[in-house]
């Protein structure tokens, strides 16, 4: 396992002592302090200075009470959380996240990794994060409006398109950023619509926003086997996942002759070997908003469904996890190794484990990333924002650009 640099040692122990139990976030810190190894060696004087210190401090955190009502009339009590990260290069941008999982200490390190990936974009945006830990599995759409109305009449204070410009993540898809715009509208009584990133198209959305995390992954993936002479052609691909990522990423390596075999969602995966049939699980997923297993029932023989258990024993030659940080761990890493995986890209954020990356390493697994494997979401965000500036639509020819017809 790589190591820390000595001199970079009391900035990480500060960051453990400061932010107690938030393991996501010292996980993510130390990666980056690590990577930092070869810089401070060669400019101690960098090691010495506060910046390092300053990046790995919120500007500002803000947590604060959601109450709302469900459908019975009971009240429910969640907990809101934005942390607006680094605005050094422009105003805090980045998800939000409705997850039961959610707490500081992911939504910090998520907000931490953000400033870094929105940077790689080279777009003017800084990073940050939010969320709640309200789990929207099983709410009506009734119960997640009343929910994000009562989100953002809390988080409308604190956000603006010059200021701070949320977008969605896990648990937070159209439907959610219609909600939340809804509400700052009404509240504000500004149409601001680049407040808000992910939007539908026709109020400020860009085209390509919704597939766009996905699809850059895979056009990553695409630039690495250039690098061989090799294409995603005839490869057995392996998703993680089947929220908004995983469908767009699956999308883009069908259309480019692979073979996606197996997807997921927390409940087990489901593997088809001739090709798991993406217009079935969209509808299962982003209509009926039902689970991975209702896929295997609908498709029959073809298909099997695995409880539980892990997506990466499925035999791959390409492996993007695309669901949720720590998915990946040393077990499955090496599980993928012994099968012959050759590139793995991250779709989701922080999804290998730091001993997976390890052991990718060593093997000569080429790794992508998710600092630049998913930075296509938030890069088209940004596009999202420049557009609603200019109160402009450049959209339809955006569209054009990345989409290429199906293989027939
Ligand atoms: P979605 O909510 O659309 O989908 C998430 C998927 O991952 C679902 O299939 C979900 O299954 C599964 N999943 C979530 N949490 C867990 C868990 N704890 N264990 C197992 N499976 C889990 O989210 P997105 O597709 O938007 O996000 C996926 C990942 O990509 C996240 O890491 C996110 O931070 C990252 N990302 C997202 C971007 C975006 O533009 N949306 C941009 C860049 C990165 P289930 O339904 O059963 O919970
Ligand atoms: O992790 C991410 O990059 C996102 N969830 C997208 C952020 C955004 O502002 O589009």
């Amino acid at each position: 396992m790589p190591t820390l640099h000595e001199m970079l040692l009391p900035v990480f122990d500060e960051v453990v002592k400061r932010n107690p139990g938030e393991i996501e976030f010292h996980q993510a810190v130390r990666e980056v302090l690590e990577s930092l190894g070869p810089v401070v060696a060669k400019h101690p004087e960098y090691a010495d200075t506060q910046i390092i210190r300053s990046l790995c401090e919120p500007e500002r955190q803000i947590i604060f009470r959601v109450p709302w009502v469900d459908d019975s009339g009971q009240v429910q009590l969640n907990r809101g959380f934005r942390v607006e990260f680094n605005s050094a290069l422009g105003p805090y941008k980045g998800g939000l996240r409705f997850h039961p999982s959610v707490y500081l200490g992911i939504v910090k390190f998520l907000g931490f990794e953000q400033t870094f990936k929105n940077a790689l974009t080279g777009m003017p945006i800084g990073g940050g994060k939010g969320g709640a830990d309200f789990d929207p599995k099983g709410r009506s759409d009734a119960e997640v409006m009343r929910f994000c109305q009562s989100f953002m009449t809390e988080l409308y204070r604190h956000i603006g398109e010059y200021t701070d410009v949320p977008a969605g993540d896990i648990g937070v898809g159209g439907r959610e950023i219609g909600y939340l715009f809804g509400q700052y509208k009404r509240i504000t009584n500004r149409y601001e619509s680049g407040v808000l990133t992910g939007k539908g198209t026709g109020w400020g959305g860009s085209q390509v926003r919704t597939e766009a995390t996905g699809y850059g992954t895979v056009f990553f993936v695409e630039e690495i086997f250039k690098t061989t002479g090799e294409s995603l052609e005839d490869k057995r691909v392996v998703v993680s996942g089947s929220g908004n990522v995983a469908i767009y990423a699956a999308e883009k390596v069908i259309e480019r002759g692979g073979t996606v075999v197996a997807m997921s969602d927390s409940s087990g995966y489901v593997t088809e070997d001739n090709g798991v049939d993406l217009d079935l699980l969209k509808d299962i997923k982003l209509n009926r908003r039902a689970r991975i297993r209702d896929y295997a029932t609908d498709r029959g023989a073809s298909a099997h469904f695995v409880e539980g258990g892990s997506i990466w024993d499925v035999p791959c030659d390409v492996a993007l996890p695309c669901a949720t940080q720590n998915e990946l761990t040393a077990a499955d890493a090496a599980t993928l190794i012994r099968n012959g995986c050759a590139v793995v890209a991250e779709g989701a954020n922080m999804p290998a484990t730091p001993e997976a990356m390890h052991a990718f390493h060593e093997a000569g697994v080429r790794f992508a990333p998710g600092k630049a494997a998913n930075a296509g979401g938030v890069a088209t965000s940004a596009l999202e924002m420049q557009q609603n500036a200019s109160r402009d639509s450049r959209a339809p020819d955006m569209a054009a650009a990345v989409k290429s017809p199906a293989r027939g």
